[in-house]
């Protein structure tokens, strides 16, 4: 090449040599020198309908693939629209880079009312970024970039957000495009030594051990279940682990840490072996109450802030998740076959318990539950909204895989998120995705179905419609305050869904849900399910 590739074009061959595949933007004119630079580099760009869709795409694409997602967009309200997603991804700790204009560098931060412009863009969205920067000079970017790239792959990930002034996109820089390089991802820490003998020594003499695993243990799942086996110790999930230990293993107490019999268990455990996870009140559904362990605490995490996050620990070990339950795994001997069959036992007696608090009050919602379990394929990943049906699925549906399971209903909990999610998930991977949202959810970001037909993606999408914000009309009621602003006109979903070229059915009956979802796996559009809520 004769001419001095610009920094847009620098930009665009970073994020190939990162393994960059899939872009979610939305271009304006702040980013048309940008957008110059995509042609020629190979990398896919997916329009949204909404920054907010952008955001959740590639939200929905880091979870089911475990590479970053990456976000182009404008300065100002590009970026205002997609902080709920940045948001949520920060607070599901999921690798996300967003690219975002600015104003050039002579107006940063001078208020002269040009277009689109955000006083303190940076301010904004430092509050829900694991690293903000602004780029000031062109030839920094490979250096920007190696540090997003470290932050997001070799430490605890969420949204990195760097911001180019429009001035630097057209900017010469220097050598040829076949120059700039990846930087190595850094290997992970192992744990020390000292702390895995000490670990191996309690969790041996343990009598009731436990593991809880969160979804900083997603890459977890075998050297989990090696450990779990070795010491007879039940697992329990996150919701975000949900599927990190496949659900069907004798061991696996599921994602039920909410419920009190499992609570118990776990405050009673003589160790508790707690990997990737914050302990964090939604998963302990809002009892808003820590843990009281009675037992020695062991966390590990390759954040150490996270070590010490709602519960102190007696053993604290700040390295890779998969890693260390490796070398744990190698330390410890084979426990006696019949304490295996006991922990067995005691797990499926818990799960069994659980099933008696998870039926109480939604008894009308399993037959659903039981009938998706049916209809999802083994290796199917289930993107949920914060609807009533979702906070079933999140105890009472077991999953098999690891990033089986991409939810929005603990933590942040936005609603929207499941339908440009689930958009993501499948532009990600090969396995099938099905799409569970309410009518109320749905609504937030109905746009991105558009996104789904243009992408031909056979995408089951069920919608759980009861006219409403249900899960709030049911705490009105029980609150005994009278029902406000959660009744809604919903409009008829399945012509709806043809208008943008998608299919479109609606059932009332479990037994009609298997056979939909199938048909909709088939098709190459995304097909709304309607499903009338009992
Ligand atoms: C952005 C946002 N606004 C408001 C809420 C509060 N909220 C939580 S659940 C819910 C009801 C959702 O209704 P729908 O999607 O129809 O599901 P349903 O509860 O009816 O099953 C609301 C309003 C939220 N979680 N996120």
């Amino acid at each position: 090449m004769s001419s001095a590739p610009t920094c847009a074009q620098v930009l665009m061959r970073l994020l190939r040599e990162y393994q960059v595949e899939k872009v979610f933007g939305i271009p304006g004119v702040h980013t048309i020198e940008l957008y110059r630079g995509l042609p020629g580099s190979d990398l896919m760009h997916i329009t949204p309908r909404h920054e907010q869709g952008a955001a959740f795409m590639a939200d929905g694409y880091a979870r089911a693939s475990g590479k970053p997602g990456v976000c182009f967009l404008i300065t100002g309200p590009g970026l205002t629209n997609a902080a709920t997603a940045m948001a949520q991804a920060y607070s599901d700790s999921i690798p996300m880079l967003v690219i975002s204009a600015v104003n050039r560098r002579e107006d940063l931060g001078m208020g002269r009312g040009r277009l689109h412009e955000l006083p303190r863009q940076s301010d904004a969205s430092r509050g829900f970024c694991i690293w903000q920067h602004t780029l000031t000079q062109a030839e920094q970017l490979p250096e920007v970039m190696a540090r997003a790239f470290q932050l997001l792959l070799s430490s605890r990930p969420g949204p990195v957000h760097i911001e180019i002034p429009i001035d630097l996109f057209p900017a010469p820089m220097s050598g040829n495009l076949d120059d700039y390089r990846a930087a190595p991802s850094a290997m992970v820490p192992a744990a020390n030594a000292t702390a895995i003998a000490t670990a191996t020594q309690w969790l041996q003499a343990a009598e009731r051990p436990v593991i809880l695993l969160g979804g900083g243990a997603q890459s977890a799942g075998e050297a989990a279940t090696q450990v779990s086996e070795k010491i007879a110790a039940p697992v329990f999930l996150s919701l975000a682990a949900k599927g990190v230990v496949d659900e069907r293993h004798p061991l696996c107490g599921g994602a039920n840490l909410s419920f009190d019999c499992v609570r118990e268990r776990v405050e009673a455990a003589d160790v508790v072996l707690a990997v990737g996870t914050e302990l964090s009140e939604t998963d302990r559904n809002l009892v808003r109450e820590d843990y009281a362990f009675s037992g020695k605490l062991i966390r590990i995490d390759i954040d150490p802030a996270q070590l010490v996050c709602n519960a102190q620990p007696d053993l604290a070990i700040c390295a890779d998740a998969a890693e260390s339950l490796q070398q744990l795994s190698e330390a410890l001997v084979q426990c006696e076959e019949s304490s295996k069959l006991r922990a067995e036992k005691e797990v499926s007696q818990l799960i069994s318990n659980c099933r008696k608090e998870w039926w109480e009050g939604s008894e009308e919602r399993f037959p659903w539950v039981e009938a998706l379990r049916e209809a999802l394929p083994n290796e199917g990943i289930l993107v949920t909204d914060s609807t009533q049906l979702a906070y079933n699925t999140n105890h009472a549906l077991p999953l098999y895989h690891p990033r089986s399971h991409i939810t929005c209903t603990t933590g942040y909990g936005t609603l929207g998120f499941a339908l440009p999610a689930s958009i993501g998930a499948k532009l990600s991977s090969e396995r099938d995705v099905v799409a569970l949202i309410g009518d109320g959810g749905l609504m937030f970001t109905l746009g991105e179905l558009a996104v789904a037909v243009e992408q031909q993606l056979p995408l089951p999408i069920l919608v759980w419609n009861n006219s409403g914000y249900g899960e709030i009309r049911d705490f009105m009621d029980a609150a005994e305050v009278p029902q406000e602003g959660v009744n809604l006109r919903t409009p008829d979903f399945v012509a709806l869904a043809k208008s943008f070229g998608a299919e479109g059915c609606r059932i009332d009956k479990p037994q009609q849900l298997a056979m939909a979802v199938a048909e909709a796996l088939q098709r190459k559009t995304p097909t709304i399910i309607e499903i009338t809520a009992p």
